[in-house]
């Protein structure tokens, strides 16, 4: 039985060892990057069954990838080797504390994920799960990427409850313009999570009530607003009725004050706090908390993947009555 089966590229990350400008730093650590398997990973350590479905090479980048996400407790056997095509790898610098931004390098052009097609799915893997984690990065990979998201995000009846990460990656999109089509992908989905950063630079819209117009479709839209909170604006019951019904509501909730080391995964961390609040039919102010704690743990590490609060003491934090949640 699997909670959440998670679909995307992920890439071995370089991360440097020292501050500056990628032009200067001399040395970097390995360590495993990709948004939808640090979802599965982080899911994973907490106790939930997850896997993640993805393409890599039969080059040495492919197989330590394979063997850390097995290692954090994912089933990765549905990911298919491509003999032709390398595994892609990206390279970052530690970035700007103060604003959270870094430098990106991506080596990840015509990768075996790039290559992802419907076609090469085991359609029993990719729907056994009780949610399907997808995210806007997929689009961004090519067109077969894009194809695969689009069919994906078609509405069908007994899918499993579809989440999709808008993740808008500048540097994966030529042309602004173009990141429209993420809307479009969103409108398929049931859980939608986006940045109100990502739809001001990718859609043009401001604001949390601003993007629930323009995204009416999902049941549940999540958008998360930086350092101030998230809000979740929550229409009808979910498919699968894991979960209570309130309807039209919006919730906000304030996020952790925390010393930032490295933004990079704290989103991924975020979507699980909130998806596996959301398996366990927490009410929607908790799924915010489970969201920020898990996202808390993650910008204090410098990697994508950070170990998330135990249920048990999630669940102590979760229900402080402190300040810090009012
Ligand atoms: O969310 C973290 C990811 O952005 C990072 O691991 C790399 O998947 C990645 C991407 O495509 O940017």
């Amino acid at each position: 039985d699997i909670d959440v089966v998670c679909l995307g590229e992920s890439m071995v990350t370089f991360l440097p060892r020292l501050p500056g400008r990628l032009a200067d730093v001399p040395s970097f650590d390995r360590a495993i990057g990709g948004a939808e398997s640090n979802v599965a990973c982080t899911l994973a350590r907490t106790g939930h069954t997850t896997r993640w479905i993805s393409r890599v090479g039969t080059d040495g980048f492919g197989d330590h990838l394979l063997g850390a996400i097995a290692d954090c407790g994912v089933d990765v056997r549905h990911v298919r080797r491509d003999p032709l095509r390398p595994t892609g790898v990206y390279f970052r610098t530690a970035g700007d504390r103060a604003t959270g931004t870094h430098e990106v390098a991506y080596y990840r052009a015509g990768s075996a994920a790039s290559a992802m097609t419907a076609a090469d799915l085991d359609p029993a893997a990719l729907y056994g799960g009780r949610i399907l984690h997808l995210s806007g990065i997929t689009a961004a990979l090519s067109a077969d990427c894009l194809g695969l998201l689009t069919e994906l995000t078609t509405r069908r009846p007994g899918r499993p409850l579809l989440s999709f990460d808008v993740n808008y990656r500048p540097g994966l999109w030529q042309d602004t313009a173009r990141a429209r089509v993420l809307l479009d992908l969103a409108r398929g989905a049931d859980l939608v999570f986006v940045g109100d950063d990502e739809a001001r630079d990718a859609w043009g819209l401001h604001g949390p009530r601003a993007i629930r117009e323009a995204l009416p479709e999902p049941h549940t839209l999540v958008v998360k607003q930086g350092k101030a909170g998230a809000t979740v604006f929550r229409r009808t019951r979910e498919p699968g009725g894991c979960c209570d019904d309130a309807t039209g509501t919006a919730t906000f909730v304030p996020a952790l004050d925390v010393d930032l080391v490295a933004a990079t995964g704290a989103g991924d961390a975020f979507a699980a706090g909130f998806l596996s609040a959301t398996l366990r039919g927490l009410p929607d102010r908790a799924r915010l908390r489970h969201g920020h704690l898990w996202a808390a743990a993650a910008l204090t590490v410098p990697g994508d993947l950070a170990t998330p609060p135990s249920r048990p003491y999630a669940d102590r934090l979760a229900a402080l009555d402190d300040p810090a949640w009012a």
